[in-house]
């Protein structure tokens, strides 16, 4: 295979290769559920305002990608309304009063098309932009992702979005055991957990990256302005 020309971009544990061509944007779970009050994210018990700290660098890197006229695909976690593609272990699971399915102030919890579904307003998907539902914590099960990042070309993914050490670190590690160049970026993912969210960024990039590569939402931006040429706005921008 011809080797892909690639820069070095500042990271953890050494330079990321970032690539000429093949590179998109993963946005996990950027939807109500996980980030306002009444959604799965609190039914679970936990202080969902956490999340918004990185609502900011997402949407910086979100433009980003627009700019460059890179790919950006968003995932969004939920079931099916008759629930047949939730195991039951998954809903049963926990103390919570209310579990997947049952109502709740933003409509029945973790259901595919609730408004608590839906990504949240700040990071809204443009038309033509992709939204992969999935049943599970990470993107590639049960899903068509790695449809589309075949379809594309691509080859590495900067990786972004909730929780880190639930559905982007299950992601990061499917997209790493297919082959893609994952680079995690620290203040573009947040958990409810401080200590979890240190503790995924360490093990990502120990041993010599085993499953990919840590950076900032900063030194990315400067990567891309510098690496890659603004294209035209599309009519409906
Ligand atoms: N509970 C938790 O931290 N996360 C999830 O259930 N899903 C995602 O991480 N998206």
């Amino acid at each position: 295979m011809p080797t892909m020309p690639t820069t070095p971009l500042p990271a953890q544990p050494y330079p990321y290769p970032l690539p000429a061509t093949g590179l998109a944007l993963l946005i996990i779970d950027m939807q109500r559920d996980f980030i306002e009050p009444g959604g799965f994210g609190d039914a679970l018990g936990n202080d969902v305002s956490l999340l918004r700290a990185i609502i900011s660098n997402v949407k910086a890197l979100q433009e980003a990608f627009r700019r460059y006229n890179l790919p950006i695909f968003q995932t969004v976690e939920g079931h099916l309304p008759d629930l047949s593609d939730c195991p039951s272990s998954k809903r049963d699971r926990g103390t919570s009063a209310l579990k997947i399915g049952d109502p709740g102030p933003m409509g029945r919890i973790l259901v595919l098309g609730e408004p608590g579904n839906g990504i949240i307003p700040e990071l809204a998907p443009l038309p033509g932009e992709v939204v992969i539902p999935k049943p599970g914590k990470g993107a590639f099960f049960a899903t068509d992702l790695e449809h589309h990042l075949i379809k594309q070309g691509i080859t590495h993914l900067v990786i972004t979005g909730v929780t880190t050490e639930v559905c982007v670190q299950t992601t990061m590690r499917e997209a790493n055991d297919r082959g893609y160049e994952c680079l995690l970026v620290e203040d573009a993912t947040e958990s409810y957990f401080p200590e979890f969210k240190r503790a995924t960024l360490e093990m990502v990039r120990a041993q010599g990256g085993i499953v990919g590569w840590t950076s900032c939402t900063e030194t990315l931006l400067q990567a891309l302005a510098q690496h890659y040429a603004a294209q035209p706005l599309e009519p409906y921008l």
